[in-house]
C-alpha cells in the first residue's frame, strides 16, 4: 500500500534531523560490501539489529565492518512505524530499521526482504518504508525475480507498506531524481527507512 505524502513537511523535517544525527553519529553509516565483494550504492545504518551484508543474517554487532553494536531503534521511530502500519490496516511491532542514505548516484538492486525470522515472514508482518528527500524510482515486482515490475515514484513524505501475501515481493530502487526534495527541507539526497519485525 502506497501512502503518498503521509508525513507533513514538519514531520519530514524531524525525520531528516534524526537521520542526519544517526548517520553521522558515534556509530556512523557505512557502505556495505556484500557477499561476492560488491559495494552497495547506499550508506547504510541498521538500528535495533545489524544486517550483515556478508552473511545476510541479523546480529547485535557489526561483525562485517567495525564490531560496534547496532544503535538502538529510537522509540519515536518505532511509534511512527506502528502508526503507519495501522494506517495501512496491518500491525507491526518493529524491532529494527534499516536506514539508507542515497546520494544522486544511489540505487539498490531488485531483492526480497527475507532475512527476518521465519515466524515474522510467515505471519506476513509488514515492512514499513518511509522516504524523505529526493524522489526515488522504486520498482515493486512479484514473488519471483522475473515477474513484471511496477515503477512507482516514491516522493518525500511517502510511506509504502508491504505485508501479508506481498511480504516477499521483489523490490529495488533504480535511480534517484536529484533536486526533487521539497525546497523547505534544504536537503540533498534521500533517506529511506524500512522498519521490520525480526
Ligand atoms: O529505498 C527504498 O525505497 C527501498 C529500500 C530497500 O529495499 C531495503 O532497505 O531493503
Amino acid at each position: 500500500m502506497h501512502l503518498p505524502r503521509y508525513l507533513s513537511i514538519e514531520r519530514q523535517r524531524q525525520v531528516i534531523e534524526e537521520c542526519r544525527a544517526l548517520v553521522d553519529g558515534a556509530t556512523p553509516a557505512y557502505v556495505p560490501v556484500v557477499r561476492g565483494g560488491g559495494r552497495m550504492h547506499v550508506r547504510m545504518l541498521c538500528l535495533g539489529r545489524h544486517w550483515n551484508g556478508k552473511t545476510y543474517q541479523y546480529e547485535p554487532t557489526r561483525s562485517d565492518f567495525d564490531d560496534r553494536p547496532a544503535p538502538p531503534l529510537p522509540p519515536a521511530f518505532a511509534s511512527l512505524a506502528r502508526e503507519i502500519a495501522a494506517a495501512a490496516g496491518m500491525s507491526l511491532e518493529p524491532d529494527l530499521c534499516i536506514l539508507n542514505y542515497y546520494d544522486a548516484e544511489g540505487r539498490m538492486g531488485l531483492h526480497q526482504d527475507k532475512d527476518e525470522s521465519e515466524r515474522s515472514i510467515a505471519a506476513g508482518r509488514p515492512v514499513v518504508s518511509v522516504s524523505v528527500g529526493d524522489t526515488a524510482r522504486f520498482l515493486f515486482g512479484g514473488l519471483k525475480r522475473k515477474d513484471p515490475v511496477d515503477a512507482i515514484a516514491l516522493e518525500s513524505g511517502d510511506a509504502f507498506v508491504f505485508g501479508g501475501p506481498a511480504r516477499l515481493r521483489y523490490h529495488g530502487v533504480t535511480r534517484i531524481l536529484p533536486g526533487t526534495a521539497p525546497r523547505e527541507l534544504s536537503f540533498d539526497g534521500r533517506f529511506n527507512l524500512t522498519f521490520r519485525e525480526y
